[in-house]
C-alpha cells in the first residue's frame, strides 16, 4: 500500500505532489491527461490565457524556479503557461511518480484497513492511505443540452477538449460560437480577424473590460525578479489574492469627478484593476453599481459601431462585477467586422442543431465549425464524475445532491483521509487560483506532518464541524448579488441535472480570513477533527 494517491497533475496536484515527496510519502499521481498542466493541459482553444498577471499566477514556494522562469508577457497565454508548468515539473523531478492517461473511475474507503482503494477506467490499481483530489473547479466540461447535437456533421469541439492532435482550420470557414463567458470571448476576439464568417450565440452577455496585455521587456522582467517579496506581499492582503485590491476611499467619499477618475484609470490599467481596484460600495450598494455600470455599458457603446448590437452586449440582468468579468482584447471591435454577426438567443433561441449547423427560432444557418464556450459543472462536476465512496459505501454524489458540504473545503464527514486541494467552499475560486492553492497545500502538508510526527492514521471532519462551515457559507451567500447571478459563481448550470438554482460552491469571505481560518484551526490541534 502506498502512503498517498493524488488525482490530478494540474497546479495543485504538482504542488501537493513535491510537499507530500519532501515529506517522504510513497506518492502517485493520477490524470487522466497525457501530461501534466491540468486546465492549461486541456485548455488549447484559440486566444486561452491568463487574466491575472502571469508573475502572480507562477508558484511562490521557489526561489530557484522564481529566478529561473522568465514570463515573456504580462499575460501569458496557454502554451507558455503549459511549457512553465511542465518545467515545474521536471525541475522538481516529479514526472517518474505520475502516471498519465488513466481516468479515475472510482475511490472507495476501505474502514477495515483505513485506507482508499482507487480504481481507472482501464483497470489499473492503487491503494493508499490517504487520497488528495485535486480534480480542479473547472474541469468538468458541459455541452448545452440542444436537440439535435450529434446530428451535426461539421467539426464541432467544446473549448476544454480542443483538438491536440491537429491544428483546426480557421481561414475561410463559417463559424459558430455558442456562449459568451471568459472563454468565449477569448476565442471570439481571436477567430474573428481570420475566419470566413461568425456567428456568436449569446443567450446572456457579461460585461467585459480591457486586459490591456503586453511583452514584458528585460528592464521590467530584472524588476519583476527583483521584487516577487513586494508583490506576494501584497497578494496576501488582497481579498482576492491578486495585485489589485479595492480602493481604500468610501465611493460616498469622493466627487463625481474623483470617482470618474479612478474608473477611467483603471478601465486604462492592464488586469483586474478594473473589476477590483474599486471602491467597495460598487459591489454592495445598488446605486453604485449601477453608476459604475453605467460608465463600463458607455465604453461598450462607444466601442460597437452598430447602436443595436452594442446594447445586445450590455447586460440587463446583473450589475457589473456580479459574475466573472471576462477581460478582454478588442472583443467589443469584432462586432465591427461585416463579417462578424451576435445573435441573441435569449429573443431567438437555438431550438437545434441540424446536420448542416443551427437552426433559432426565426433563421437556419450553415458552418463548417461550431465551438462550444459553454462552460463547466463548476465545483463538484468533477467530483461526480468519480464514483466516490466513503465510510459504509457512503457516496458522495449522493451526499452533495443538493450542493457540496464540507469542512474548510478540504475535508468532508464520512470520508476519512481525503484531502480536497482548492475544492468546493474553499477560498480558491473566489480568489487568484494558484496564491490559494499555495495556501490549501502548505496546510494539508502541515496536516500530514502533525499526523506523522503524533502517529494518528486516520483524521475525519466531525459532523458538527462540517455544518457550522456549511451553515456559515451559505449564510455568507445570503442578500449578494452573488447568490443572485446565474453564473458558475453560484454553482448554476442550465445543463446539469438539479444545478439551475443556487449552490454554496464557495468561501466568499476573502483570502486572508481563509487563510487565517486554517491557521486557527492548525493551531487548536486541529479542532473540528477526530483523529485517531
Ligand atoms: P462560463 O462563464 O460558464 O460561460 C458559459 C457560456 O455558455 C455562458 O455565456 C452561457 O450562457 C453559455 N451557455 C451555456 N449553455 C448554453 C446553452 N444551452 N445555450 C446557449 N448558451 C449557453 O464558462 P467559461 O468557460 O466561459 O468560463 C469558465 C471560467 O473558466 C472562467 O470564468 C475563467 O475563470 C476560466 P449563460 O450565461 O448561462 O446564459
Amino acid at each position: 500500500m502506498r502512503d498517498a494517491v493524488i488525482i490530478g497533475a494540474g497546479v495543485a496536484g504538482i504542488y501537493m505532489l513535491y510537499r507530500l515527496r519532501e515529506l517522504g510519502l510513497d506518492t502517485t499521481t493520477l490524470d487522466t491527461a497525457g501530461g501534466p498542466g491540468g486546465t492549461w493541459y486541456w485548455n488549447r482553444y484559440p486566444g486561452a490565457r491568463f487574466d491575472s498577471e502571469s508573475y502572480s499566477y507562477g508558484y511562490s514556494f521557489s526561489k530557484e524556479i522564481l529566478e529561473e522562469w522568465s514570463w515573456s508577457e504580462h499575460f501569458s497565454g496557454q502554451p507558455e503557461t503549459l511549457r512553465y508548468l511542465e518545467y515545474v515539473v521536471d525541475k522538481l523531478d516529479l514526472r517518474p511518480h505520475m502516471q498519465f492517461g488513466c481516468q479515475v473511475k472510482s475511490a472507495h474507503f476501505d474502514s477495515s484497513e483505513t485506507c482508499w482503494n482507487v480504481e481507472m477506467e482501464d483497470g489499473r490499481r492503487e491503494k493508499a492511505r490517504f487520497l488528495f483530489t485535486a480534480l480542479g473547479i473547472l474541469s468538468a466540461a458541459t455541452l448545452p443540452r440542444i436537440e439535435g447535437r450529434d446530428d451535426y456533421e461539421g467539426e464541432a469541439f467544446h473549448t476544454y477538449l480542443w483538438p491536440r492532435d491537429h491544428e483546426v482550420e480557421l481561414e475561410g470557414r463559417r463559424v459558430a460560437v455558442i456562449g459568451t463567458g471568459a472563454t468565449g470571448v477569448q476565442v471570439i476576439q481571436t477567430i474573428a480577424p481570420q475566419v470566413d464568417e461568425l456567428v456568436v450565440f449569446q443567450r446572456r452577455p457579461n460585461w467585459c473590460a480591457p486586459l490591456h496585455n503586453a511583452p514584458i521587456d528585460d528592464e521590467t522582467q530584472t524588476r519583476i525578479k527583483g521584487s516577487y517579496d513586494q508583490i506576494f506581499g501584497r497578494m496576501a492582503e488582497t481579498h482576492g489574492s491578486f495585485l489589485h485590491g479595492a480602493d481604500p476611499r468610501s465611493y460616498h467619499d469622493v466627487s463625481e469627478a474623483e470617482r470618474l477618475e479612478l474608473w477611467e484609470k483603471n478601465y486604462a490599467s492592464p488586469g483586474f484593476g478594473v473589476w477590483l481596484a474599486n471602491f467597495a460600495e460598487v459591489f454592495l450598494e445598488p446605486e453604485a453599481n449601477q453608476a459604475y455600470s453605467k460608465f463600463i455599458a458607455d465604453k461598450i457603446r462607444g466601442r460597437v459601431d452598430d447602436p443595436e448590437t452594442a446594447e445586445k452586449l450590455i447586460p440587463r440582468d446583473h450589475g457589473f462585477g456580479m459574475q466573472r468579468v471576462p477581460l478582454e482584447t478588442k472583443y467589443y471591435e469584432a462586432y465591427n467586422y461585416d463579417h462578424v454577426r451576435l445573435v441573441d438567443a435569449s429573443q431567438t433561441p437555438i431550438v437545434r442543431i441540424t446536420r448542416e449547423g443551427i437552426q433559432t427560432s426565426e433563421e437556419e444557418f450553415e458552418f463548417d465549425l461550431i465551438i462550444y464556450a459553454t462552460g463547466f459543472d463548476a465545483f463538484t462536476g468533477s467530483y461526480d464524475r468519480i464514483d466516490i465512496r466513503g465510510v459504509d459505501g457512503k457516496r458522495l454524489a449522493e451526499k452533495w445532491a443538493d450542493g457540496p458540504i464540507s469542512y474548510l473545503g478540504t475535508h468532508i464527514a464520512g470520508f476519512p483521509n481525503m484531502f480536497m486541494l482548492a475544492g468546493p467552499q474553499s477560498a480558491s475560486a473566489a480568489s487568484n487560483f494558484p496564491p490559494s492553492i499555495e495556501v490549501g497545500v502548505d496546510w494539508a502538508a502541515r496536516f500530514v506532518e502533525f499526523m506523522q510526527s503524533k502517529g494518528i492514521t486516520r483524521v475525519e471532519a466531525s459532523d458538527a464541524a462540517e455544518g457550522a462551515w456549511t451553515k456559515d457559507i451559505m449564510a455568507a451567500y445570503e442578500g449578494t448579488y452573488f447568490a443572485k447571478a446565474k453564473s458558475w459563481f453560484s454553482g448554476y448550470n442550465s445543463n446539469v441535472d438539479g444545478h439551475d438554482k443556487l449552490r454554496h460552491v464557495m468561501f466568499l469571505g476573502g483570502a486572508p480570513a481563509y487563510r487565517a481560518r486554517l491557521t486557527e484551526v492548525a493551531d487548536a490541534g486541529y479542532e473540528g477533527f477526530e483523529l485517531e
